[in-house]
């Protein structure tokens, strides 16, 4: 094993295998097959550049061979850290096919994440590009070249001429250069993290193996239709788990068809893109759709060629979804799905009821569906339970993370998703809450207690509880209640602080509430459930405002 991972059992692999899901191939070879059958098509619009399947595959050659003079290989990782660009395409498959693992960082992550990512994986290799880091760029970058003596190298792109030193000339190769041109990815073995939106203290990566990501992959490919004509827009952060495999690009790939990447997800930016790139297939969050759904009130002309809008990472409410084809005209696709594995579609030939009420059904018959009361009995079909998985594209462990794993999986493997649900007769499951310790900003994922631990360590603060409030477009804003040790602390001062660390921006707390003591549950922990009634009722205006 070259990355340490937690594998399938052998019974189930090979069942995967001989039912032909796991076909042994790797996520890069449905690259170099497209540059084969489509040579000439438009793989990948970004801004003003077009590339075609050829071009594109060789471009990923020769960056894998400047990997290799850069003495990266099997057992190496490297960090991607990108916005939406076509380079980050470029990294992704150049590594794997240097069989370098990489870790698909967002582009929103700062110097405490990435700090993590690169401690755990012991990288020696950091993709970034400087418009996300504006002027702090070098100075972080520096910190975490001081702070990893692992990380050798750290490339700052844009675009490739920005690289040169990284892309070799590949007219001027040898033949010694020809001999570690070779395609290192093996395709059981990890081919790269994802990361986990978690509960827990600290991020956590997730391995996916190029056998069970490509699995999943196809399957999306097909479920949502996808062929030579189908054009993506990409507004999503590209690394995500949605916009890169449910079917996102590498389903899109996969078909031969165009990803068009958009800087950014508003209307300003997606929908002239739209209307001049002929789209016909996007996915958005929740909040996003809702504010396309209102532009479109007035610009509905340029989304003519949009057939389908895929919604997910977040709960989509019955509403809004039932009026997404008559303000956008195109059909709707919920996508509930995680970056651990399951993901679920609505399929395209589905009733409008089932559409706008559930969030689809699993990619894969052998995806198994557990629904468990809370003594991990099973629940009658239709009730309320949590909700548990198991099969061919649901990992089986985070990295090197033992104690989390333990409670993350039953004995006999399946992962418990902290997703409160319901599964109709049907097979569909309905998202009713969550029981994880997490909250959902409208698709993006916070874990309490990593914050909790940032804000513990402020100078003043006594114990801090982070929760969930409701918010009408962001589904779910962050709440931080503090108690300070003797008088309240100014609120910019927090948020300097977290920042200061190098927090993600969406990671702090949209409000603070100082309090004097914690509501108990029965057993003595701090009851964060009455904590998010007690900011409902302030939101109300019922209660008076602690600041
Ligand atoms: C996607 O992946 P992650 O890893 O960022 O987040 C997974 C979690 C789920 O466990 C669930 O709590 C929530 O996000 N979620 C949804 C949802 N889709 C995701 N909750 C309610 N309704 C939905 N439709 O978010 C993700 C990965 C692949 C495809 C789509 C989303």
């Amino acid at each position: 094993m070259r990355i340490p991972f937690s594998p399938w059992p052998e019974s189930a692999a090979s069942e995967y295998r001989d039912k032909g899901y796991w076909t042994g191939e790797t996520i890069h070879s449905l690259l170099a097959s497209r540059a084969k059958t489509t040579p000439d098509a438009i793989a990948i619009v970004c801004g003003k550049r077009r590339i075609n399947y050829a071009e594109f595959y060789s471009l990923v050659n020769r960056l894998s061979i400047a990997f290799a003079k850069k003495r990266l290989g099997p057992k190496d990782t490297a960090v991607i850290h990108l916005t939406n660009t076509f380079e980050f395409y470029l990294a992704f498959f150049a590594l794997l096919k240097r069989g370098v693992t990489p870790v698909l960082a967002l582009a929103a992550h700062r110097y405490s994440e990435l700090s993590h990512y690169l401690s755990q994986t012991n990288a020696k290799l950091l993709i970034s590009d400087g418009d996300i880091w504006g002027k702090q760029c070098s100075e972080m970058m520096q910190r975490l070249q001081a702070e990893h003596s692992d990380l050798a190298q750290i490339v700052m792109t844009n675009s490739l001429q920005d690289m040169p030193d990284f892309v070799t000339d590949f007219n001027s190769l040898t033949s010694e250069d020809d001999s570690i041109h070779g395609d290192l990815g093996l395709p059981n073995e990890v081919a790269f993290f994802q990361l986990s939106g978690g509960s827990t203290g600290t991020p956590k990566l997730i391995p996916r193996t190029h056998d069970d990501y490509l699995y999943s992959v196809r399957e999306s490919s097909k479920i949502c239709q996808l062929n030579e004509q189908s054009r993506y827009l990409c507004a999503l952060p590209v690394g995500h788990n949605f916009s890169l495999s449910s079917p996102g690009a590498l389903g899109i790939f996969y078909a031969g068809g165009t990803v068009v990447l958009a800087k950014d997800p508003s209307p300003d930016t997606c929908f002239s893109i739209i209307e001049a790139e002929k789209i016909n297939i996007t996915a958005l969050v929740p909040p996003v759709a809702m504010v396309w759904m209102k532009s479109a009130e007035r610009n509905a002309k340029s989304l003519a060629s949009l057939k389908l809008l895929q919604v997910g990472g977040a709960k989509f409410s019955q509403e809004a979804a039932k009026k997404v084809e008559p303000l956008l005209g195109c059909k709707l696709q919920q996508v509930f799905g995680m970056a651990e594995g399951l993901v679920n579609y609505t399929r395209i030939d589905d009733s409008s009821e089932i559409i706008e009420n559930t969030q689809g059904r699993p990619i894969s018959d052998d995806d198994e569906i557990l629904v468990l009361d809370d003594n991990d009995e099973p629940v009658a079909r239709g009730e309320i339970g949590h909700l548990l998985t198991r099969g061919p594209y649901t990992f089986r462990g985070y990295f090197q993370a033992p104690v989390t794993n333990s409670k993350s999986f039953t004995a006999d493997g399946f992962y418990r998703t902290g997703d409160i649900v319901r599964q109709t007769a049907d097979g569909y499951l309905i998202v009713e809450g969550r029981h994880k310790d997490q909250i959902n900003r409208g698709g993006e994922k916070i874990a309490a207690e990593e914050i909790e631990n940032h804000l513990i360590a402020f100078d003043g603060v006594l114990d801090v509880a982070l929760v969930a409030m409701p918010d009408e477009l962001m589904g779910e804003k962050s709440c931080a209640f503090l108690i300070p040790e003797d008088v309240n602390i100014p609120v910019i001062k927090l948020r300097q602080f977290l920042r200061q660390r190098g927090l993600a921006d969406y990671k702090i707390p949209d409000r603070f509430e100082f309090v004097p003591v914690f509501p108990k549950t029965a057993v003595g922990k701090v009851s964060k459930k009455q904590l998010r009634l007690q900011i409902i009722d302030i939101l109300k205006g019922s209660h008076k405002l602690s600041l």
